[in-house]
C-alpha cells in the first residue's frame, strides 16, 4: 500500500473526523461549578494517582503467590516508560525485606583482590541512568487464551529508566583474571536465585542498579540492589543481587538447565538464550476492549534485545497489506518503542497485527514460522506477531 501524503488522509478521512471533533467543542459548555472549586486536598509527602485511576496488574491465580508473577497493563499505557507501582513482577520465592544499611554485594572468585561493597560504597562511584525494557523469556504463552488482554499475553515485559554503577567498573574495580570467561550473580532472597553470565556482555552494558524512574528500586524489583542485563532475558537480571563470582566455565545451575531453556522438535534443548528477539504488539486496538467505527489511533510497542527497532509495520487486513506506523521520539535502544499509526475502521470485521524489524535486520516472524523452527514444546521466547480480531460490534479479542 502506497504511504503518501493525500493518498493517506483520504483513507483515514482524517479531515471529517477532525471537524467532528471541533463541532463537538462547540456544544460544550464550562464545565466548572462552584462546588468543584472548595478547597482541595492539602500538599502531601508522596504522591497517589487519582482515585478515579484503576489500571492494575493482573495476577494469574495460583497455588504459591511467592513464586508467581503479576503482569503490566500495556494496554492502559501510554507513552514508553512503565510506572513502578506497575512494573510486572516475577519472583521465584517471593520479595524479601532487606535493610540498605546492611546489605553488602560480594565479588570474589577468580579476580585479584575479592572485595565487599556496602550500598554505600557502590552509590559513591560514577552511575548512569539509561532506559531499557525488561522482559520475562516465559512472557506470551505458547498456546493463549482466544478472549486474552494484551497484559495477559504480552504482560512480563516493562520499561524504565534504571540508574547504577556499570559491572564493568566493579569488575575492574576487583581486577577479574584473564581466566575467568563468565561470572556468576546471585541473588539473597530463599531460592539464592543464580545465573551464569559470559565476562563479555558483563564488560559491555550491564548494571548494578539501585535506581529506578528517579527513585530508589522498588523491592519487587530488587531493592536495593539488581542486575540490569540490557536487552537479554528478565531472569539474568539478577534481584536483590548479594554475590557475584568470576569463573572458568558457566555454573550449569537449575535456571540455566532444568529451567529457561528451550526444548527443540528434535529433543534437543537451547541453552543460554540470553537475547530477546525483536517483538511488538498493538496495545490499542487490543483484546478485552470495545471499538466503534470512525476514526482510530491504531497504537502499540515494540522492542528489541538485539538492537534499535527501526520499523514497525501495520497490517489491518489479515497480513495481506502492511504499511509503516510512525516511531515516536525518542526511538532508544532496547527500550520500548511506541508506534502510533492514523486509522479509519469501516465497521466490518477484521484482523490487525504489527511487525516491528530492528536494526540488525531481524523482522519479527509470524506464530507458524516461529513454530516451523522452534515446535511447540517450549514456554519461552515467543516472539510471533499477535493477531487481534475485531468483530462487526468492535469487540477486540485474540485471534
Ligand atoms: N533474586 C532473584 N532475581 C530474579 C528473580 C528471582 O526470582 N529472584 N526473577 C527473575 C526473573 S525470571 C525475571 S523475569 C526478572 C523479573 O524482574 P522484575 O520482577 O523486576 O520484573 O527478575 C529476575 N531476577
Ligand atoms: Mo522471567
Amino acid at each position: 500500500m502506497s504511504d503518501s501524503g493525500t493518498g493517506r488522509r483520504q483513507w483515514l478521512g482524517l479531515t471529517a473526523a477532525i471537524a467532528a471533533l471541533v463541532s463537538a467543542c462547540r456544544r460544550t459548555s464550562t464545565p466548572q461549578d462552584s462546588a468543584q472549586r472548595a478547597l482541595g486536598k492539602p500538599v502531601s509527602p508522596y504522591g497517589e494517582r487519582s482515585p478515579f485511576e484503576t489500571e492494575a496488574r493482573f495476577m494469574p491465580e495460583v497455588r504459591f503467590p511467592e513464586a508467581s508473577t503479576s503482569l503490566t497493563p500495556l494496554q492502559d499505557s501510554c507513552g514508553i516508560l512503565t510506572p513502578s507501582s506497575l512494573h510486572y513482577e516475577r519472583h521465584h520465592s517471593g520479595v524479601p525485606r532487606i535493610d540498605p544499611a546492611s546489605h553488602q554485594l560480594l565479588i570474589h572468585g577468580q579476580v585479584d583482590c575479592p572485595t565487599i561493597f556496602s550500598l554505600e560504597d557502590i552509590k559513591r562511584l560514577p552511575s548512569i541512568s539509561r532506559i531499557y525494557f525488561l522482559e520475562c523469556s516465559g512472557n506470551t504463552r505458547w498456546i493463549e487464551p482466544a478472549a486474552a488482554t494484551a497484559q495477559q499475553t504480552h504482560g512480563l515485559a516493562s520499561c524504565s529508566e534504571w540508574t547504577g554503577v556499570p559491572l564493568s567498573l566493579l569488575l575492574s574495580e576487583v581486577g577479574v583474571q584473564k581466566s575467568a570467561r563468565w561470572i556468576l550473580a546471585e541473588g539473597a532472597d530463599a531460592c539464592k536465585m543464580q545465573r551464569s553470565l559470559p565476562v563479555e556482555k558483563a564488560m559491555d552494558d550491564i548494571l548494578v542498579a539501585w535506581g529506578q524512574n528517579g527513585e530508589a528500586l522498588r523491592p519487587e524489583q530488587g531493592y536495593p540492589l539488581r542486575l540490569l542485563a540490557p536487552g537479554w532475558e528478565g531472569n539474568v537480571s539478577v534481584k536483590w543481587l548479594r554475590r557475584i563470582e568470576a569463573v572458568e566455565e558457566p555454573y550449569m545451575t537449575r535456571d540455566e538447565t532444568a529451567r529457561y531453556t528451550d526444548l527443540m522438535p528434535d529433543g534437543s534443548a537451547r541453552m543460554f538464550t540470553f537475547v530477546m528477539d525483536a517483538k511488538s504488539i498493538i496495545t490499542y486496538p487490543s483484546g478485552g476492549q470495545r471499538i466503534k467505527a470512525g476514526f482510530c489511533e491504531v497504537t502499540g510497542l515494540a522492542w528489541s534485545g538485539r538492537a534499535r527497532v527501526r520499523r514497525v509495520e501495520v497490517s489491518v487486513d489479515g497480513g495481506n497489506t502492511w504499511i509503516d506506523a510512525k516511531l515516536q521520539e525518542p526511538v532508544l535502544d532496547r527500550a520500548f518503542v511506541r508506534f502510533r499509526l492514523p486509522w479509519r475502521w469501516d465497521g466490518g470485521e477484521c484482523r490487525i497485527q504489527s511487525r516491528a524489524t530492528d536494526e540488525s535486520g531481524y523482522v519479527q516472524p509470524s506464530r507458524e514460522e516461529l513454530i516451523a523452527i522452534r515446535g511447540v514444546h517450549s514456554d519461552y521466547h515467543n516472539n510471533a506477531i499477535k493477531v487481534w480480531k475485531i468483530a462487526v460490534d468492535g469487540q477486540v479479542s485474540g485471534a
